[in-house]
C-alpha cells in the first residue's frame, strides 16, 4: 500500500503486521483541533478557529473512517462550510489518487494527482502512512488533524455549531462516560476488529479476531433488544461508529475478510440497526457501495489477487431488505 518516508513516497510495507501475525494500526499523527476562538485543543497546537469555508475534508468514500466524517457533515448540515474532495476508491501502488471514477473529483484544494502530495503540502519531511480523512485548513495551508475519531468530535462539538444548519447533541455530556465505554469496545472488537480479522497473518491471530467480534454482535444484539438505538431512541455517536463498520459487513467484511462465523441476519437486532441508520435521509446519501465493494476487492491485491468480486457483494440498498424497518421488525427479546 506504500507510505512516505521522510517525505519520498515508497511503495513499500507499512510493518503493522507483527511478527505473530497480528495486525496492529499506527496511530494518526496530525492531531490539531479547530475551536471557536483558535485556541489549542485536546492536543496539538492552536491558530485554527471555527469558520465557514475555511476547512475542507479529503475522503474516501469507501472508507469507515472518512465516513464518520461524511456522516458528521451531513447530519449536522456543515456541507457549506466544509467542502470536500473525494479520491478514486481503488488505492495501488501510489496510494488514494484524484482520478476519474463516479462520485471522485480532483483535489479541490492544490490540484494534486495523489494524496501523499496532500501530506507533502502540509509537511515535507512527513513519514507514515497517508490516509482518509483529512482535515485541512485553506488558510495556513495544512493538515489540522487526520484522526477521524477526533474529527467528528470537532465536526459534532461547540466549535462548528453556530456553522452547523442542522445541530444535535450526539454527545451528551449525560452519555460520555457510556459512549466513550461503548465506542472503545466496538473500535477494539468491530470497527478496528474487521481489521485486525482480515489483515491477520496466523490461524491464531485470525481466530482471536474473529471470536471477539462475534462476540460483541451477541452483546450489542442483546442490548439492542429492547431499544432502537445503543444508548435509547434517538441516533449518538457510538451509533454512527457502529453503523460505518457495519453497512460494509455483507458485501464486503463476511467475504473479503473472513468475517464469516455467522451471517448478520442471525442477530437481527444488530442488523436492524443498521437499516435504522441507514434510513436516516442524511446517512443514506452518504453510502456509496460502488466506492466501498471496488475498493476492497480492487486494492487489497495481497488478500484478494485476482480482484475477483464475490456475487454476494451485490447488496441492493433499495431493495426490501435494506428499505426502512417496520415497526413490527423490531424485536423485542
Ligand atoms: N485512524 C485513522 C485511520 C484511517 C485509515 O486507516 N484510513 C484508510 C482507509 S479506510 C487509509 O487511508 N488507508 C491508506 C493506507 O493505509 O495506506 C482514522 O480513523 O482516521
Amino acid at each position: 500500500m506504500g507510505q512516505l518516508v521522510e517525505g519520498i513516497w515508497q511503495d513499500t510495507n507499512t510493518k503493522e503486521v507483527k511478527t505473530d501475525g497480528q495486525f496492529v494500526r499506527n496511530a494518526s499523527q496530525f492531531r490539531n483541533w479547530v475551536t471557536a476562538d483558535g485556541s489549542p485543543g485536546l492536543t496539538g497546537k492552536g491558530g485554527f478557529k471555527a469558520e465557514a469555508g475555511r476547512y475542507h475534508l479529503y475522503v474516501s468514500y469507501a472508507c469507515p473512517w472518512a465516513h464518520r466524517a461524511l456522516i458528521y457533515r451531513s447530519f449536522l448540515g456543515l456541507e457549506d462550510a466544509i467542502d470536500i474532495s473525494v479520491v478514486h476508491p481503488v488505492n495501488l501502488e501510489n496510494g488514494w489518487e484524484f482520478a476519474d471514477y463516479p462520485g471522485a473529483t480532483p483535489d479541490r484544494i492544490g490540484g494534486a494527482r495523489y494524496m501523499h502530495q496532500v501530506y507533502t503540502r502540509a509537511d515535507p519531511t512527513y513519514s507514515g502512512k497517508v490516509t482518509v480523512p483529512v482535515l485541512w485548513d485553506r488558510e495556513t495551508g495544512t493538515v489540522v488533524n487526520n484522526e477521524s475519531a477526533e474529527v467528528i468530535r470537532m465536526l459534532g462539538g461547540p466549535a462548528f455549531r453556530s456553522l452547523a444548519k442542522n445541530w444535535h447533541d450526539l454527545l451528551p455530556s449525560d452519555l460520555r462516560a457510556e459512549i466513550d465505554e461503548i465506542n472503545a469496545y466496538v473500535y477494539r472488537t468491530i470497527n478496528n476488529g474487521v481489521y485486525r480479522t482480515g489483515f491477520a497473518q496466523s490461524q491464531e491471530a485470525y481466530e482471536a479476531g474473529v471470536a471477539a467480534m462475534f462476540e460483541a454482535f451477541g452483546l450489542l444484539n442483546e442490548r439492542l433488544c429492547d431499544r432502537r438505538f445503543l444508548h435509547g431512541d434517538r441516533v449518538l455517536e457510538s451509533d454512527l461508529r457502529l453503523f460505518t463498520t457495519m453497512i460494509r459487513f455483507e458485501p464486503v467484511y463476511y467475504f473479503h475478510f473472513k468475517c464469516n462465523v455467522r451471517p448478520l441476519s442471525h442477530y437481527s437486532n444488530l442488523r436492524r440497526h443498521t437499516r435504522d441508520v441507514l434510513n436516516l435521509p442524511k446517512v443514506r446519501k452518504t453510502v456509496h457501495m460502488d466506492h466501498i465493494v471496488d475498493h476492497y476487492y480492487l486494492a487489497h491485491r495481497r488478500i484478494n489477487p485476482y480482484g475477483i468480486i464475490p456475487a454476494g457483494a451485490a447488496i441492493d440498498l433499495e431493495g426490501p431488505d435494506w428499505g426502512p424497518v417496520q415497526l413490527e421488525e423490531t424485536k423485542a427479546c
